[in-house]
């Protein structure tokens, strides 16, 4: 309520402001969550919370009129259609040089992406986060972290029959015939739930190709995890469809943020104050980098330091599609949750996941996203006479993403005799390099911040999510955003309470 006081004030429920509010509730310290996005807790009029990813509607997108969808056409016709602006659960926000899609709720990205629950090498740790103690990683946070989210394996027996499967096992043949490593990737989806899917026993939501406007069963989303053992607390609450648009220092002490409350439409219906002893920028890379380069812009917070908007990476993501001959159908039915990838990393650059192409209809096509090793890093700015914060990323700067990612296909596809796919993303294109699903940095641990998140410049201030990350994670990031959180506010708890 405005006017509210309250020791600690965490800005965004993804993976980030998730962890936080968890465990500063069980340390005793009551936490007001603030997301801009809807609850998702309530089914439409079709009875369902969330859009099949096959028929958008009104939920699927953040405040378009349009879809814009991550494939543009299939078989050369444009896919995207008129949509009623709604705070949907899927954002694709854009800047000049790249898309950047992100999940909008209760839940933050865990509503929408496709559950990928991938700890990093131990020997490739020390590229991801120079400055963090790898021992302690991978002895306790990323443990925690993946007992925390519920990673579990798909069952080795069941997968290699299930038919759900078959573009996955397409995927393992080529992969191998080029002498590729394909390696299983955990998920948290629950596979009991997506084997009673396959029988026919429940209503299905991975076996119909929900994943990107949200999962109405089966994925084990923030919140059926962290969120729901943090409401167990009965210390946090959470206000949905709210969003922050200042923290500055308080007069008497902590900081005072203000807050829009948004209608379904995204019209602002009220405008709130509340204050914070602490307050945890937890709104995604791009939201809480965002947010900070305005405040320190406009003078809220002048004393953050020059570091605040730097660093900033795509994690290298690169799609790309195959065209496979006849004798090699990749399936009508294809589970939405990937399970596996083609592993060149110390070799080309690149983790390439085998995604699927849930579509319903037979379509003979290998469907990847490459994770790849690439070194360009953008910054995000204060553009004072449009009143935003732009992000200089060029689309030519996904190149070396491309040449690593050819790295796998070229050799896949000489050795199949196939060709790659022209038809997914507009024109002729062959690469998917318009896009991110996973945005990391602009408030680097260990330069806008200490080494355990606290922004430097402004006392009680944190950050802990993706922003985080300088760039590049070499696998999907999630667990890696969950585990670097535990050990932060583990510390912060200790040190700073
Ligand atoms: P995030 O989860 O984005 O949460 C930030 C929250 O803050 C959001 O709910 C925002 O609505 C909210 N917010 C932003 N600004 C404000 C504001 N001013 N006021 C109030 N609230 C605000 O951040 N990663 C994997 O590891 N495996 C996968 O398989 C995978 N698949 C993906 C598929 C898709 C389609 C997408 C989009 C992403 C995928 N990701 C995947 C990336 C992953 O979801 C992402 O790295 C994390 O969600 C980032 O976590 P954060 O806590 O940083």
């Amino acid at each position: 309520a405005d006017g509210a006081a309250v020791p600690a004030l965490v800005i965004g429920s993804g993976y980030g402001g998730s962890v936080a509010a968890l465990r500063l509730a069980q340390a005793g310290v009551d936490v007001h969550m603030v997301e801009m996005g809807m609850a998702w807790d309530t089914p439409g009029s079709d009875g369902k919370i969330f859009a099949n990813t096959t028929a958008p509607d009104y939920r699927s997108f953040w405040l378009r009129t349009r879809t814009k969808q991550p494939l543009s056409s299939f078989l050369g016709f444009p896919i995207d259609k008129d949509v009623p602006r709604f705070t949907g659960v899927l954002d694709a926000e854009e800047f000049a040089g790249i898309t950047v899609y992100q999940g909008r709720g209760v839940g933050g990205g865990s509503l929408v992406n496709g559950g990928m629950a991938v700890t990093p090498r131990r020997e490739n740790f020390g590229a991801v986060l120079p400055t963090v103690n790898a021992d302690e990683m991978y002895a306790t946070y990323y443990p925690r972290a993946n007992t925390g989210l519920g990673v579990a394996h798909v069952d080795p027996a069941w997968w290699e029959s299930a038919a759900c499967y078959q573009y996955a096992r397409v995927g393992r043949k080529h992969a191998q015939r080029s002498g590729f490593p394909f390696v299983f990737v955990p998920n948290v989806y629950d596979w009991e739930y997506m084997k009673q899917e396959a029988t026919g026993n429940v209503p299905k939501s991975a076996l119909v190709g929900e994943v990107l406007y949200g999962n109405n069963h089966g994925k084990k989303t923030l919140q059926k995890t962290y969120l729901a053992r943090a409401a167990q607390t009965g210390r946090v609450t959470v206000s949905p469809l709210h969003r922050v648009t200042s923290v500055a220092p308080a007069a008497g002490g902590g900081y005072t943020v203000a807050i829009e409350q948004l209608d379904t439409t995204g019209a602002v219906t009220a405008t709130k104050a509340v204050t914070a002893d602490r307050v945890f920028f937890a709104a995604g890379s791009v939201g809480t980098t965002k947010l900070l380069v305005k405040l320190k812009a406009k003078g809220q917070l002048p004393l953050l330091n020059g570091e605040i908007g730097k660093g900033w990476g795509d994690n290298g993501n690169v799609m790309c599609g195959r065209a496979n001959h006849m004798w090699d159908a990749t399936g009508k039915l294809q589970a939405s949750m990937p399970t596996a990838g083609i592993d060149n990393w110390a070799a080309g650059g690149a983790f390439a996941e085998v995604a699927p192409l849930p579509t319903g209809i037979e379509t003979y096509a290998s469907f990847y996203l490459s994770i790849t090793r690439n070194p360009n890093r953008a910054a995000f700015t204060w553009n004072a006479a449009a009143g935003r914060v732009d992000l200089n990323w060029q689309t030519a700067w996904k190149q070396p993403s491309i040449d690593a990612a050819k790295t796998i296909f070229d050799k896949i596809n000489a050795k199949e005799g196939t060709i790659y796919r022209t038809d997914l993303f507009g024109g002729s294109k062959i690469w998917g390099d318009h896009l991110t699903y996973h945005p990391l940095g602009g408030a680097v641990l260990g330069k806008a911040t200490d080494n355990y998140g606290r922004l430097h410049g402004h006392a009680g201030l944190y950050v802990i999510d993706g922003a985080l990350i300088p760039g590049n994670a070499g696998v999907n990031p999630f667990v890696t955003i969950t585990a670097l959180a535990e050990r932060n506010i583990e510390r912060i708890i200790a040190a700073d309470f």
